[in-house]
């Protein structure tokens, strides 16, 4: 069976943010891919503490059979809402892509997260209504989300930070072409003593998907 890429999302100012929920923040994403407002793009952030794991593709990247809608995605930026990271604060991301066959789709992920995070990757109609999760329920985990984690269970190196989690599947069929893949994260920054406390999510989601049902 022939299978074709479909999209690659990386995290820029395109992912939408909210700091409220994760409804709302995939409300901006649907209405980014369509053209609609209120949105609220992310803001790039930089390397804050310059000792994060950077994900970035091979300098002679050819995904995607060499595809050029595929290799010309810039690769992940350090995203959050704003330039500053209290303490304990949970902050909402989405990213939203039009399904465009009714057939079995491959979804290929990677995400980093200061500090702790869940990932959601559903199917979700124009105007945001659940169709189905892919992820489990209550997201994909990474980390306590426990504003206290810091100083109960993520006290060794490995920090969460440093960790890069990856997910994949296919069996991923969606109900209706009329509907999106949302892919959403919930993102927690620990309490610290330290001065320096940043947040931030950098994620690479690839999209393939069959060419026959
Ligand atoms: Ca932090």
């Amino acid at each position: 069976m022939a299978i074709a890429d479909l999209a690659r999302l990386t995290s820029g100012t395109h992912t939408q943010t909210d700091s409220v929920s994760r409804s709302n923040a995939i409300q901006k994403a649907l209405r980014k891919v369509q053209g609609l407002s209120p949105i609220q793009d992310s803001v790039l952030i930089g390397n804050v503490p310059s000792i994060w794991p950077v994900l970035s593709k091979y300098a002679n990247d050819d995904s995607g059979g060499g595809d050029q809608a595929i290799i010309t995605v810039p690769p992940p930026e350090f995203i959050w809402d704003q330039r500053n990271f209290p303490g304990g604060e949970i902050r909402y991301f989405a990213h939203a892509v039009k399904f465009t066959s009714p057939n079995d789709h491959l979804v290929i992920s990677a995400v980093f997260a200061d500090n702790a995070h869940r990932l959601f990757i559903e199917e979700r109609g124009p105007g945001g209504a659940l169709i189905q999760s892919f992820t489990p329920v209550g997201g994909l985990a990474d980390g306590l989300m426990v504003p206290q984690a810091s100083q109960t269970d993520d006290t060794t190196s490995p920090f969460n930070w440093q960790k890069i989690r990856l997910w994949s599947s296919d069996d991923i069929i969606p109900e209706s072409t009329n509907n999106y893949l949302v892919v959403s994260f919930e993102v927690m920054n620990y309490l610290t003593a330290d001065t320096l406390n940043p947040a931030g999510l950098a994620y690479f989601i690839d999209i393939y998907h069959a060419l026959e049902t």
